[in-house]
């Protein structure tokens, strides 16, 4: 533990929030994406099943949107490769998000629980791979050959998260827990400051209101990403 002496690892979450100020919607804002179309019809395994063009139509526009040139990590990406950087022991970021704004910024112990819209993921035989481009319902898997099983990397409402295991291990053993720019609605990622908090862990959220889960954490402080996430990495930096 002993992160009073600047020491002990830490678990970062974080969640659409934290893009935000670079471009990237969340989703459950007044502006976000659960605003403009409906879970049910593209973020669940029945929606694809049921309509495959339509969840690809929804992906593909938002994998265009991500590798627009003028999409970049913010201040607070930056801040959280620093202090993996300067920090004597782990640091891990548990991404909820699907954009690659993390590893633009250059952290590298980063695990993306919720998929990587960078990658594709064939239904038939789970072979992962790098896909940049669109995808579309007559794609043929290079890996099995099956047609039409082609879908984003990305995990949808009732399909279990990447990574748990490690996740657990990690927060088992982390001295301090921060959560940026995620609501709390959406399990197990909510449940983790619980997880944090039974380990003996310290736990802050930084976040622009409140989260459902605001009354588990130790500290809360209220702004934008941009601001709040340097101004806190440099604190816990500075000893
Ligand atoms: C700023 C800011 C700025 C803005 N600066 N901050 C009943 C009880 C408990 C659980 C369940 C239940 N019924 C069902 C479940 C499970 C379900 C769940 O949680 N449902 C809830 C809705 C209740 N969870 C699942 O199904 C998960 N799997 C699972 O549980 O597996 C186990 C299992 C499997 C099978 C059978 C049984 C059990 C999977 C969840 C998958 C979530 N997928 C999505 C889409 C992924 C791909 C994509 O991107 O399209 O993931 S949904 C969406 O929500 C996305 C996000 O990662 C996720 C979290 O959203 P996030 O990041 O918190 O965004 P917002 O918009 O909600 O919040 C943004 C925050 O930022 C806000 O607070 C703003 O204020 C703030 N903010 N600007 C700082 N500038």
């Amino acid at each position: 533990m002993a992160l009073s002496s600047g020491t002990g690892s830490i678990v970062v979450l974080t969640g659409a929030g934290i893009s935000k100020e670079s471009g990237l919607s969340t989703f459950r804002d007044a502006d976000g994406i659960w605003a403009t179309v409906r879970i049910e019809d593209v973020a669940t395994p029945e929606a694809f099943m049921r309509d495959p063009e339509r969840v690809h139509a929804f992906y593909n526009q938002r994998r265009r949107g991500m590798l627009d040139p003028s999409i970049r990590p913010n201040p607070a990406h930056l801040a959280l490769a620093r202090l993996e950087r300067a920090w004597p022991d782990p640091v891990v970021i548990v991404t909820q998000n699907i954009d690659n704004l993390h590893e633009q910024a250059g952290s590298t112990n980063l695990i993306h629980m919720h998929g990587e819209l960078e990658k594709s993921l064939c239904a038939y035989c789970h072979a992962r791979r790098v896909n940049r481009g669109d995808l579309a319902v007559g794609d043929i898997c290079p890996d099995c050959g099956q047609l039409g099983g082609m879908r984003p990397d990305v995990v949808w409402f009732g399909e279990m998260p990447l990574e748990m295991p490690r996740i657990h291990a990690a927060l088992a053993r982390c001295a301090l827990f921060i959560s940026i720019g995620t609501s709390g609605n959406v399990y197990p990622a909510a449940g983790f400051v619980q997880l944090a908090n039974e380990a003996g862990a310290e736990t802050v959220e930084l976040n622009l209101e409140p989260s459902l889960g605001v009354s588990f954490f130790d500290t809360s402080i209220q702004g934008r990403a941009s601001e709040i996430v340097p101004e806190f990495i440099e604190g816990l930096l500075a000893g």
